[in-house]
């Protein structure tokens, strides 16, 4: 999807909106499958909560084994009434099996569940490509850094739930 011949992404301008998370606290969880692009997802992520004043004690960051384990980390999370928003982050490529179309599925609808169940922000910052390359592409590449845009949506999401 493109934006005046630009391709579409939440990182651009356009999409930004000057936020003061001095007081938001926020859960990180990260998969490390594939763990060369979720580590810039990760650092994306962490490095935009800082620029809108996040506090570092105020982001909070757990690790898990595979983007199949994010649901559960993020709803121990979201349980924690201190805690405004998760950020799930995590990498599935495709591979000759339909194990992609299994975890994909599973890892979308749990993320969904968990911000249904705790009325808070729980965000699908889950890469998923067909090969490695188009990975790193959405990882600080050339399609920008999809846990930038992860961090901003949340940041978003926790406002809007504060203004309503
Ligand atoms: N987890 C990912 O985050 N990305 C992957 O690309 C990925 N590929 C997998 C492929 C297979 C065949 C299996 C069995 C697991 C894979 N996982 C992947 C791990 C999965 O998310 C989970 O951690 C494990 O299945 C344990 O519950």
């Amino acid at each position: 999807m493109a934006i005046s011949g630009k391709r579409l992404n939440l990182s651009q301008p356009e999409f930004k909106k000057k936020i003061s998370g001095g007081n938001y606290r926020v859960a990180v969880v990260c998969s490390r499958w594939n763990s060369e692009i979720t580590k810039s997802l990760l650092k994306g992520a962490v490095e935009e909560l800082q620029k809108s004043n996040v506090k570092k004690e105020n982001i909070l960051i757990s690790e898990v084994p595979g983007s199949f384990e994010l649901p559960l980390a993020a709803s121990w999370h979201a349980s924690d009434p201190t805690v405004d928003g998760v950020i799930c982050l995590g990498c599935l490529i495709k591979g000759d099996t339909p194990h992609f179309d299994y975890i994909a599925q599973a890892t979308a609808a749990g993320i969904m569940d968990v911000s249904l169940q705790y009325q808070k922000p729980v965000v699908f910052g889950v890469i998923t490509t067909l090969n490695i390359e188009q990975a790193r592409e959405r990882a600080g590449g050339s399609h920008g850094n999809k846990g930038v845009e992860a961090a901003l949506t949340c940041l978003h999401m926790i406002e809007l739930k504060k203004s309503i």
